[in-house]
């Protein structure tokens, strides 16, 4: 049988390699990774306004999508005003990834939001995001040094499919997010939470055969078995004899 083909939406940022800065269509290496760890086989998904007029051109490709990490979504992609911490917005990747999304849980196709990608399945569904959680906690406990994670602890909601994937209803998460959840999209469950401060780390849709959106990275975790569960849903819908 063949691997579950899993497309990870990709960010644009300006890279540096070898002798060139440029724009680059990228994700940290972490995410195929993983994918791959998992037995599945894993493709890059750059921006498409193609493809967010007809998601199915690109839908019918894949056995699962991952919504990944990456820049703030634009808060007019969800009606709110501009905030002076949130930057570096990218509105065509977040205009590929709301249709991807909206039809992607439209045709139960196996879905994972990983940081960003959890807000965005949020924003998919109508809800609202925290524009800046320190001025809500007044502690930047969630992203303490740039590009480190930091690590704390969550509690998961017993028999949901976020305390399933990850094993336990208890779990150290690699975190560097500055916005969080508002107002809980439609349909969504929230079905974990940061222990320290309540805030809302995980979510669900529960009527969907996997869809899930983790505030955390469990991508950079070899422990977790977050990316696993949701490679082995996906596997699922690989036909026999494919
Ligand atoms: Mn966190």
């Amino acid at each position: 049988m063949r691997r579950p083909v899993i497309g990870l939406c990709a960010a644009v940022e300006d890279v540096s390699y070898r002798v060139w800065n440029d724009a680059a269509s990228m994700l940290p290496r972490a995410y195929a990774e993983s994918v791959q760890r998992a037995d599945g086989l894993a493709i890059l998904l750059p921006a498409d306004d193609a493809v967010a007029e007809r998601p199915d051109e690109l839908l019918d490709l894949l056995d699962g999508v991952v919504f990944a990490g990456g820049s703030d979504i634009d808060p007019l992609t969800y009606g709110a005003t501009p905030h002076p911490s949130v930057t570096g917005t990218d509105p065509a990747r977040d205009r590929f990834e709301v249709a991807l999304a909206h039809r992607a849980l439209e045709r139960d196709l196996p879905l994972l939001g990983i940081c960003r990608g959890m807000q965005l399945l949020n924003v998919a569904t109508g809800g609202t995001l925290v524009p800046h959680l320190p001025d809500m906690l007044g502690s930047d406990r969630h992203r303490l040094e740039p590009g480190v994670f930091c690590w704390h602890e969550v509690r998961l909601e017993s028999g949901s499919l976020a305390a399933e994937a990850v094993g336990g209803e208890r779990t150290t998460v690699g975190s560097h997010h500055h916005q969080g959840l508002a107002e809980i999209g439609e349909g969504l469950v929230a079905t974990g939470w940061s222990v320290e401060d309540d805030v809302v780390e995980a979510i669900e849709l529960p009527e969907r055969r996997f869809a899930l959106g983790a505030l955390w990275h469990p991508e950079v975790d070899a422990r977790s078995r977050v990316i696993g569960a949701f490679v082995e849903a996906s596997r699922a819908r690989v036909p026999a004899g494919a």
